[in-house]
């Protein structure tokens, strides 16, 4: 027999077969058993791998290729017949070193009790199996598969120490999953530290680990070989963290859309769904390790920011990862994370960026001049964009001999980080998404006659520039020397 994993499907009467059908049109690989002969043949037939038998007998379930089971459903309508499968199924769990995870069809609440402690790893009552067995429930199959994976791996991992590496400037989404893979780990015996290079900005990423108290190690600070294994989350290949090039990831879970010929890892999860916290609250979730009332609020914030709350990449196995999430977060600290505390300088930044704002059409500009924190300017950016009638908005200022700039905008016909790079990408760098981008240019690239005319010379080359770019105003050749008379 091939090596490839399967899904067993044990007993096909009406439901079973229905969930069989099913499950092939997804192109899940399965093998069907069940005693009646007539039946079997039928399955052949169609197309299916069947095989007659007993499957509560131990050599039916070998014969059937129970060995490289990853999924098993037991779907006989009658209960006794379950818990003899379940009894058959536990004996080869041991003898044959698997752990598939085990289904079985139950009517009732009580039955739901019982196949759990005859080892079942889940319970589909009858009443559902067919309104249910859609895709949400097989994304969740998969995912209890993926668990039992990474379980396996840690086991494997045990004695060792794990290094868990977030992307370079890492989000509450890549700090929140570091914490989670932390815990996990922990509860398999395994300690994990959580590293990080770049910056900790953003006052929701500041908040995070002080109200968290994390401990989050620099990269620079550590020494990479004194780890056993080494953990991405939120980021999947050496371009964007610290992890050095010539150490390989044991463990990659990320949601971003990345090749799979770009990860080279033992274990990868790369699943596309709105932020990684969801997929590390399944992790928990699946291995019922308790998430504690501080962890669950920081996955709450990963997984709010990383879709802005909902309005992007979001799937329904978010929805349903976050709706447990808030059963169990914190919400006195929720609250606390959600609008973390303003510092003075923020507010003095803000003050200056209200005064200073320029309104052109929908769009905002404003020099701050000097800041000590570069993070103040996407919150002053942040906050005046709420401002009515403006859809976009560029708050610039000097920061450690640089320009910062930030922009965010709700203009959908606009790309932030693509017109920031074509507004700045020569003198400085500059990128982000469609909605939030950032540049900095070298004050040494702001063409200034003396510094009394630095001031003047920054609005011209960034705040000017960026009207240029998204077409508020034209380019002109030559710069009028008279200044325009005031409206
Ligand atoms: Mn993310």
């Amino acid at each position: 027999m091939r090596g490839e994993r399967v899904y067993l499907v044990l007993g096909c009467g009406d439901v079973g077969f229905s969930v069989a059908s099913r499950l092939k049109k997804r192109g899940v690989e399965l093998v069907v058993v069940d005693k009646n002969i007539k039946k079997i043949e039928l399955f052949k037939k169609m197309g299916y791998s069947a095989f007659v038998g007993d499957f509560c007998l131990l050599n039916v379930l070998k014969d059937a290729g129970i060995s490289r089971a990853e999924v098993i459903l037991l779907m006989v309508p009658d209960f006794r017949t379950t818990g003899r499968a379940l009894g058959a199924i536990n004996r080869l769990k041991a003898e044959l070193k698997i752990d598939p995870v085990v289904v079985a069809r139950v009517l009732d609440e009580a039955e739901t009790v019982e196949v759990k402690r005859l080892g079942a790893s889940d319970a589909l009552p009858s009443s559902q199996i067919l309104a249910n067995f859609t895709l949400s429930r097989f994304e969740e199959l998969k995912g209890m598969v993926k668990e039992k994976r990474l379980r396996a791996l840690l086991r494997e991992l045990s004695g060792g120490r794990i290094a868990i590496v977030l992307q370079t400037n890492p989000d509450p989404d890549g700090i929140a999953s570091g914490v989670a893979l932390k815990r996990y780990a922990k509860a398999f015996g395994i300690d994990a530290d959580i590293i990080y290079d770049g910056s900790i900005g953003h006052q929701q990423n500041r908040a995070l680990v002080n109200l968290l108290d994390l401990n989050l190690l620099r990269a620079e600070d550590i020494k990479f070989n004194n780890y056993t294994a080494f953990a991405l989350v939120d980021v999947a290949t050496h371009a964007n963290c610290a992890l050095p090039k010539d150490i390989l990831p044991t463990i990659v879970i990320d949601h971003h859309p990345v090749p799979s010929s770009e990860v080279h890892a033992r274990y990868q999860d790369i699943t596309i769904v709105g932020s990684t916290s969801t997929l590390l609250t399944n992790y928990l979730r699946y291995a019922a390790v308790e998430i504690d009332g501080a962890t669950a609020a920081a996955l709450v914030i990963g997984t709010l920011t990383d879709t802005m709350n909902f309005t992007r990449g979001t799937t329904p196995t978010d929805f349903d990862a976050f709706e447990h999430l808030m059963k169990l977060a914190d919400v006195e600290l929720l609250g606390k994370l959600q609008s973390p505390a303003i510092s003075p300088e923020a507010l003095d930044v803000l003050a200056r960026a209200i005064k200073g704002s320029k309104l052109n059409g929908g769009y905002l500009i404003t020099n701050v001049g000097e800041v000590d924190d570069r993070d103040t300017l996407p919150q002053a950016a942040d906050f005046l964009l709420k401002r009515e009638g403006v859809q976009t908005v560029l708050v610039y200022g000097i920061w450690n001999n640089s320009v910062c700039a930030s922009a965010r905008t709700n203009d959908i016909a606009i790309h932030l980080g693509q017109a920031l790079r074509q507004a700045f990408g020569e003198i400085g760098s500059a990128g982000g998404h469609a909605r939030m981008a950032g540049a900095m240019i070298p004050l040494k690239a702001i063409k200034a006659k003396s510094k009394r005319v630095l001031k003047r010379a920054i609005d011209r080359q960034v705040g000017r520039k960026f009207f240029e770019v998204v077409g508020v105003t034209k380019p002109s050749k030559r710069r009028k020397t008279r200044p325009r008379s005031k409206r």
